[in-house]
């Protein structure tokens, strides 16, 4: 397989001065990992993480993006923003975010957009819910979910890094099987085929409840580039094996 894998941690809303600076330090002594390996932050721990990143290979980033350029919009941080900061990627349309701040898909669309618009890659969420599940509507769900993206980002579809969470698996310790995922990330890329002539060349990371001793098997599946860590990514020492077992 060509791909280059990806890790990526999803710090959620945790840190301090203290805990980043032993987080961060620990993942950039325990290179090199022979994959891609990035970190995405809350929004005011983004400064001290480029600073302590900067020398490395380990990339950095935010976990949501407005979708507008700059304006009236409080609380909200815009794409020029966080290209300020060097990140390389944002998450968007996390799970979380389309629950509790009752994202769109259109809306998870259009900060992708944003966001390749300044040169930042994408981490496009998508995932079903338990209950989407039991009722045998998984591929439904996610297709409609990546289609909206996919039709907003038009040309640039290519360019964006897709994250499949299944909702019941995120934080709860309970992981989908690989494979349970690896027939999911096959349908994403099909439908990624069918939009863009980099399909084959994408990367398709899993996300939800990966720890160091269920990331091997999910890496080796077909279509599994990679991951997207909550948990697991708080803690230098489980976020490095993940890391490792991806390289
Ligand atoms: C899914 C994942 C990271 P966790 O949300 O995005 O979190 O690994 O804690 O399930």
């Amino acid at each position: 397989k060509m791909r280059r894998k990806l890790v990526v941690g999803n710090w959620k809303m945790h840190g301090s001065h203290k805990a980043n600076a032993e987080l961060l330090a620990g993942i950039v002594e325990a290179r090199p990992f022979g994959c891609d390996v990035a970190v995405c932050v809350p929004f005011p721990y983004l400064s001290e993480t480029a600073v302590t990143l900067a020398a490395s290979d380990v990339r950095w980033g935010a976990q949501d993006c407005s979708a507008h350029e700059q304006g009236a919009y409080t609380g909200e941080v815009s794409v020029g923003m966080l290209h300020e900061f060097g990140c390389r990627y944002v998450i968007v349309g996390h799970s979380e975010r389309r629950a509790y701040h009752g994202e769109t898909d259109q809306l998870v669309a259009d900060k992708a957009k944003a966001a390749l618009a300044r040169g930042i890659t994408p981490i496009v969420c998508v995932g079903e819910t338990l209950e989407q599940r039991e009722a045998g509507e998984t591929e439904a769900v996610v297709k409609r979910q990546l289609s909206a993206v996919i039709h907003t980002l038009g040309h640039c579809a290519g360019e964006m890094v897709v994250a499949y969470e299944p909702v019941w698996a995120i934080g709860t310790g309970r992981t989908a099987s690989p494979e349970q995922a690896q027939a999911v990330h096959a349908v994403l890329r099909a439908q990624l085929r069918a939009a863009t002539a980099r399909a084959d060349e994408m990367q398709i990371l899993y996300g939800g409840s990966v720890k160091p001793d269920n990331a091997t098997v999910l890496f080796t599946q077909a279509d599994i580039d990679g991951g997207l860590i909550g948990g697991a990514a708080l803690k230098a020492k489980d976020f490095v094996a993940i890391c490792r077992a991806a390289g």
